[in-house]
């Protein structure tokens, strides 16, 4: 064992999902090797515990994750769980931290943000319960990391990533596991393979999986063709590439277009969907319909007595602010609590493990549930096909179907990326110091009815999380939220959401981006953010 001196980093503070860099940020001499340093002091004592360690599969993942097995054998741990070539997709390293019962676990992504030596890393740590750090621990490691004057490493050899089976190194063990077994085995004690499979073997219904060259295409395949019997070529880009393959692997419209062509052509396929980089978030698509992920949310809620795992009915449910209301209408038919958390999936944990909610989403393609600790793309695609199959109706039909009953609720989300720090920074700040004035002032056609920065107080550990973005309420129902990214690497990306529900089924059938139109242009008189920013639109809607 080694003990190495070293200076802190400055910004080592994780943002909404971990802390994400540039890959050449990462590559510096002890800038992974603080942070892991810092996690482990945070920790306290190591020895006898056990850490789970993998990845997205992107650029740098195999070299850090040698790195951290040599620190977690000089820290003391008792024992180190990998997945084969350093493959963990986050949903599956929260189902093995729970399975195997370990101490946490170190995943090694930048999600949805680009890969390859010119892109982007990340490191986020996940407690025993396999969810997210909470902020007072990513607090503290930021704090410990700014003190840090030194690390520990040993010099046992690198463990032979591609090989199942266990090795000791130094007094510490370290095992390969399948990255997919058990997560495969955790979705066939939620769903129901059998119905499933008989709609996949059904001559009409095609369909297609986009793994973008990122984490989810083995498991996708393992799951959808193997166990499922879904034909061979069902998973597109089912290959994790270091560089995945220069593609971006954010599922939406613009990233996933081979897909969302797919879904548009002359023979158009049933069900599509897509994963992003570290197979946590999904997208859907049915023939004909775009599924957004508010509507997503609203509806497997409302249909979740279909599904084996969720028969006995669902506690409550929970989205973060910025989601759209859809779900709130459902829980208030269904009669269950609908909780609204922070932007991040670190708030949905200790609701989860309080039993105070089932199923839990975010606008930004990203569903889960109480089956792990963190929002599960695979899994949500199987919800879906697990709906249909039980109900025996077309995606779109069933969304269709929804809006009559529970009424639409539009919604669209408008991101401005890399903007100068100074000028969202002063947007943003600009809103805030009004926000005591808005209500009752007109913008376009619309009234404000109440306005405010939104704080969040954990029912559970009574923890506050203040200024989680400025919520704007408008008199027809609308509403406007504005907040920074968290997870951006260049500049500040500034986020805006909108959303106002529809009953009238006469007009469900809009574009998102029309039928918001008016608060839209209410929300832009009021900040003037486009000519703030410099910009004239935004650069991605969703
Ligand atoms: C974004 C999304 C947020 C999501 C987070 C991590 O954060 O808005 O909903 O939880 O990414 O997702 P931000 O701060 O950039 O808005 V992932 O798939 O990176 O783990
Ligand atoms: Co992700």
């Amino acid at each position: 064992m080694k003990t190495i001196k070293t200076q802190p980093w400055p910004g080592q503070k994780p943002g909404t999902s971990g802390l994400r860099k540039k890959v050449a940020v990462f590559q510096q001499p002890n800038y992974l090797e603080n942070f892991v340093q810092s996690v482990f002091n945070i920790l306290g004592d190591c020895s006898g515990r056990r850490l789970v360690v993998g990845g997205d599969g992107r650029f740098f993942n195999a070299e850090a994750i040698q790195i951290i097995v040599k620190m977690a054998v000089a820290n003391g741990f008792a024992e180190v769980l990998i997945g084969q070539s350093g493959i963990l997709s986050t949903p599956a390293a929260s189902c093995v931290i729970r399975k195997y019962q370990a101490d946490g676990g170190l995943i090694l992504s930048a999600s949805h943000n680009e890969g390859g030596p010119d892109g982007d890393f990340g490191i986020k740590f996940n407690g025993a319960n396999g969810g997210p750090a909470p902020e007072a621990v990513t607090d503290a490691i930021y704090a410990a990391s700014e003190g840090l004057g030194e690390y520990y490493i040993s010099d046992v050899a690198d463990v032979d990533l591609a090989t199942l089976g266990k090795v000791l190194r130094g007094e510490t063990s370290v095992t390969v596991i399948d990255p997919v077994a058990d997560y495969a085995d955790l979705m066939e004690t939620v769903f129901d393979f059998q119905q499933i499979r008989e709609l996949l073997s059904h001559s009409k219904f095609h369909m297609r999986f986009d793994g973008m060259n990122a984490v989810t295409g083995p498991y996708a395949v393992e799951i959808l063709e193997r166990r499922l019997g879904a034909k061979a070529g069902t998973v597109m880009r089912s290959q994790p590439l270091v560089d995945f393959g220069g593609v971006h692997p954010d599922p939406n419209l613009v990233h996933a277009h081979e897909l969302v062509e797919l879904m548009n052509s002359d023979t158009p396929m049933a069900f599509g969907a897509a994963s992003d980089g570290d197979g946590d978030r999904n997208m859907v698509l049915g023939s004909g319909i775009y599924i957004n992920p508010c509507d997503s949310l609203a509806i497997l809620t409302a249909n979740a007595h279909l599904v084996p795992g969720y028969r006995d009915g669902l506690s409550g449910v929970a989205r973060s602010m910025p989601t759209g209301r859809a779900v709130d209408v459902v829980a208030k038919t269904l009669g269950i609590p609908c909780f609204e958390t922070p932007t991040g999936w670190k708030f949905f944990g200790n609701l989860l493990d309080a039993g105070k909610i089932t199923l839990c989403g975010e606008e930004s393609f990203g569903t889960g549930s109480d089956h792990v600790r963190e929002k599960d793309g695979l899994w949500a695609v199987l919800f879906w096909l697990n709906v249909i199959a039980a109900r025996g109706q077309s995606a779109k039909a069933i969304v269709r179907e929804h809006w009559l009953k529970f009424g639409r609720t539009y919604f669209t989300r408008h991101d401005y990326e890399a903007v100068d720090v100074e000028a969202a920074t002063d947007v943003v700040e600009g809103l805030r110091s009004r926000l005591g004035d808005l209500t009752g002032q007109v913008f376009g056609e619309m009234t404000v009815t109440a306005a405010d920065d939104f704080s969040y107080v954990d029912s559970i550990d009574g923890s506050e999380s203040s200024h989680q973005g400025l919520r704007v309420f408008f008199d027809n129902g609308a509403r406007a939220v504005m907040r920074l990214s968290g997870t951006g690497t260049a500049g500040a990306t500034v986020r805006v959401y909108f959303d106002c529900h529809q009953p009238d089924p006469a007009r469900q059938g809009a574009d998102a981006q029309r039928a918001l139109a008016p608060v839209i242009a209410a929300f832009e008189s009021m900040t003037g953010l486009c000519r703030a920013i410099g910009r004239e639109r935004p650069d991605v809607i969703t």
